[in-house]
């Protein structure tokens, strides 16, 4: 992609050069097509502010800064003072509500009604005004913004799509765009290698922030797990009861902790023997601690003899709960590195959820960081993080913005 070189704003912040829109002003619907509430309409390019100006009557009077929204109506461009004055409708066409928002100084979004009618009516607007209508606008952006664009609209909460946001904001692109625009010299090399580093330490967590984190429950029949998990997610979503072996299959349940997306999992009790389907309950909750973010390893706080997970010989990072805690007797002494709950009567919940929040966010960046959001970008900062003398960085770097190069 050439980016422009001379303008003022390219030499103050060079992330906002390969951000900058197309010459032409181009439109697009960003929704899909089909029924929906509300629709989003892009409008990218040298003209869309001018062009928003005059299509919309805004409820206050100052214009969107950037990252800022405002609540208008769609009047078209045939609206006259006049017309505007009246509250009456300005052209064959009803007024539209509208909130319109600035991105950036050149890329605008309309939220507007869903239907068909008030997509092609804004759409037809933008063209007579001089925009040019195309399928994508996005493809003007380069890859590593579109990658973050892709992931943000697959974001289930505010904390996960901020981090997806800042690099669809030029985060990521950003630091690439500075260490492309430094001289090459063995010190600018150590200095963004070190810098790819930190980054890297939290691609784990950074890389998936568009699926729930598992949260598995395991533990022997009987301990608590559904109660547990009931009163995680505050509802009673699994059944449980005073038998050993109620729970037979993995459940999930689907919240949010400590601003992350969580899906729970309720499983089967661990116990020697059990007749067939509880043995396959058992294999299924062994599975899916497996492959689990996090375990919650569940104990009777009364039992004198502890589950033995020796077997559990698992990379998988697990948090220990005594359960029934209200039953211990005053006077019993529990490990101070467990956490003591009553999924009865709710004491130590509160404790549990910000441990589990604490282990959610242990990994996430700081807001605004740059960070990768994919393989590609891994790989790339990967081998920046581990280059050596001779390594062609600037050529990494524009591989990171644009693609190729691995
Ligand atoms: N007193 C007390 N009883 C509890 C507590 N948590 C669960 N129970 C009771 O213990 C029994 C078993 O609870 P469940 O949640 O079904 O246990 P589980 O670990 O899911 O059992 P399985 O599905 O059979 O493996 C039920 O009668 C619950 O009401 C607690 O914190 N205190
Ligand atoms: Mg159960």
């Amino acid at each position: 992609m050439s980016l422009p070189q001379n303008d003022h704003q390219s030499k103050t912040n060079p992330g906002r050069r390969a951000l900058i829109a197309p010459q032409i002003t181009q439109c697009t619907c960003l929704t899909g097509t089909g029924r929906s509430a509300i629709a989003v309409v892009a409008v990218r390019g040298p003209d869309a502010q001018r062009i928003l100006k005059r299509c919309s009557r805004l409820a206050v009077d100052q214009p969107a800064s950037v990252g800022q929204v405002r609540l208008g109506h769609w009047t078209g461009p045939d609206a006259t003072q006049a017309d505007l004055g009246t509250n009456q409708p300005t052209t064959n066409h009803p007024d539209e509500t509208v909130v319109i928002t600035a991105i950036t100084a050149n890329h605008w979004e309309i939220h507007c009604h869903g239907g068909t009618a008030a997509i092609e009516r804004i759409l037809a607007d933008l063209q007579q005004c001089g925009a040019k209508r195309v399928r994508e606008i996005s493809t003007e952006s380069p890859l590593v913004i579109t990658e973050a664009e892709a992931v943000l609209s697959r974001c289930l909460t505010e904390k996960t799509a901020a981090v997806a946001l800042a690099q669809v904001r030029g985060a990521l692109l950003n630091w690439a765009l500075q260490w492309q625009s430094q001289p090459t010299s063995p010190e600018i090399l150590a200095a963004a290698k070190s810098e790819a580093q930190t980054i890297l330490r939290s691609a784990d967590w950074t890389m998936r922030i568009a699926e729930p984190w598992k949260i598995v429950l395991v533990g022997k029949p009987n301990v608590g797990k559904s109660s547990l998990l009931n009163a995680l997610v505050g509802f009673d979503r699994s059944i449980t009861f005073n038998q050993a072996g109620t729970t037979r299959d993995v459940l999930h349940t689907e919240t949010v902790i400590a601003g992350v997306p969580v899906r729970l999992s309720d499983t089967a009790g661990i116990r020697d023997g059990g007749e067939p389907i509880e043995a396959e309950g058992m294999r299924r909750a062994l599975h899916a601690a497996y492959s689990a973010d996090l375990v919650i390893q569940v104990e009777d706080a009364t039992s004198q003899k502890p589950v033995d997970f020796s077997s559990f010989h698992s990379s998988v990072p697990q948090i220990r709960v005594l359960n029934k805690v209200d039953l211990v007797k005053s006077g019993q002494a529990l490990s101070e590195n467990d956490v003591a709950t009553s999924a009865m009567t709710g004491v130590g919940i509160d404790a549990l959820v910000m441990l589990l929040g604490q282990k959610l966010l242990q990994f996430a960046p700081k807001p605004g960081a740059p960070v990768v959001l994919n393989q590609r970008q891994r790989d790339l900062m990967t081998q920046i993080a581990t280059s050596s003398l001779e390594f062609p960085l600037a050529a990494t770097l524009q591989a990171l913005i644009g693609g190729a190069l691995q």
